[in-house]
Parts: C-alpha cells; structure tokens; sequence
C-alpha cells in the first residue's frame, strides 16, 4: 500500500525545512519526511519543481511549494492542536506579515552572505554582502524593539516563530547579534528551548560541516 501521509522533502539542516519541521512537530502531524540525504530523492524533487528549491510538500496529489504555504497548508489540511496561522483574519495579517519580515529582511540577507562563500575565487560581490550585513543589523534593531515585552512575534506561537526560529538561528552564526540586542537574545534562546525546534536542531547537528563559513561551537 502506498503512503498516504503527506510526504515532505526536506533537508534537516536547511532552514526553510526547518520551518515547516517546527510546524510539523508542534501538532505531531504524521508526515513521511524525504530527507534529500537519500538516494534518488533530489532527482523526485527535481521532478516535482524545476527550481529544485525546498522544501516541498506532496499530499493528496497536490504539490505545495514554499514554506510559508506549506505551514498555511498544513493549518487546513491537517490541522492539530496548535494552529499556525490565527482563524481571525486580521490576527492571521499580523502573522503573515512577520512571516514576511523574516523571510525578507532575515533569511535573504544570511542566505547572500553565506552563499557568497560558495562562489568561484574571484567572483565574489563584496558590495551585496556588506549591504547584506547592514539590512540583518537593521533588522536586528527593528526586531530587538518589537520584541520588548513580548514572548512570541505576533501573539501566540505562529507561521512567524517557525520562521524566526531557524532564520534567527542562522542569522546569529552569519552575523552574530550585537549582545545589547537582549530582547532579540532573549527571543532566540525561547525559540531554542521550544520542544519543536530543539528537535529540528537536534536532528540537523550531524550535518554542521556543511555550513559554508564554518559552524560555531555552540547553538
Ligand atoms: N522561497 C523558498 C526558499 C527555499 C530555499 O531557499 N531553500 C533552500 C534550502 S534552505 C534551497 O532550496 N537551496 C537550494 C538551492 O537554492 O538550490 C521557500 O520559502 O520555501
């Protein structure tokens, strides 16, 4: 018999990945992950989105792309017992425009610093990194502000905390948070010792050596 979980290809160090895994592990939802350690699953997915990014989802005969609709996905199709993206839809706005903010103005810039390492000798753009550089120390200060006061981004644990979390997680090893940021500190630590994140942490310590400007020791 052929699974009918929904299926999900996903790296466990990809931070895109990551956030649809803290969404899955916060509901429990059953899924079958296709890590892209295994045979063959690349070539699967370069058959399901030419754009071979990931992670992508495949449920009912139905391929969803990008993380952020998957998390919106799941939040319809299997619903559990924490939903991700609020019923009311001026609170759901909220949430989705931190989720934006994260993937923007986090996850982009720490993407362009990171894969610069991974361009040919002499190919580098040394302009797009520092002004990389200077939109995370923007957001940084805007984050550490919008922080005060508050435990989670946008109310309740949502879509925005599974972006925050790998993306802050990733951001503080690319370019490090000033320590005067303790708001923003203080929210990266919650993130880590959220049940669901820690796991995807966990899970993705065995491949540490893969990141491009060398992991520090410690999370
Ligand atoms: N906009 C996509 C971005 C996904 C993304 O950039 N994933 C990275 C891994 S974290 C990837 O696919 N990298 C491989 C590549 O760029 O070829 C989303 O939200 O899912």
């Amino acid at each position: 018999m052929p699974s009918t979980l929904p299926r999900l290809y996903a790296h466990p160090f990809s931070s895109y990945s990551q956030k649809v895994l803290v969404a899955l592990y916060e509901n429990g939802t059953a899924f079958e992950y296709r890590s892209l350690e295994e045979p063959g699953a690349n070539e699967e997915l370069a058959s399901l989105w030419p754009m071979r990014r990931f992670p992508v989802l495949i449920d009912q005969g139905r391929t969803i792309l990008e993380a952020s609709c998957i998390v919106e996905y799941l939040d319809l199709h299997h619903p559990g017992p924490m939903r991700l993206v609020p019923a009311d839809p001026k609170a759901a706005m909220e949430v989705r425009m931190l989720d934006r903010v994260f993937d923007n103005y986090v996850s982009t810039p720490q993407q362009k610093v990171v894969l610069d390492k991974l361009r040919p000798e002499g190919r580098q753009d040394d302009h797009g990194v520092q002004k990389a550089r200077s939109m995370l120390e923007t957001t940084y200060a805007w984050l550490d502000r919008r922080m005060a006061g508050r435990e989670w981004v946008a109310g309740s644990f949502s879509l925005a905390d599974c972006a925050a979390a790998p993306f802050l997680f990733y951001a503080d090893w690319t370019h490090p948070i000033d320590p005067g940021f303790a708001n923003l500190h203080a929210y990266r630590a919650r993130l880590l010792a959220r049940p669901s994140f820690a796991r995807a942490v966990d899970e993705a310590r065995p491949y540490r050596g893969y990141f491009p400007l060398g992991a520090p020791d410690r999370d």
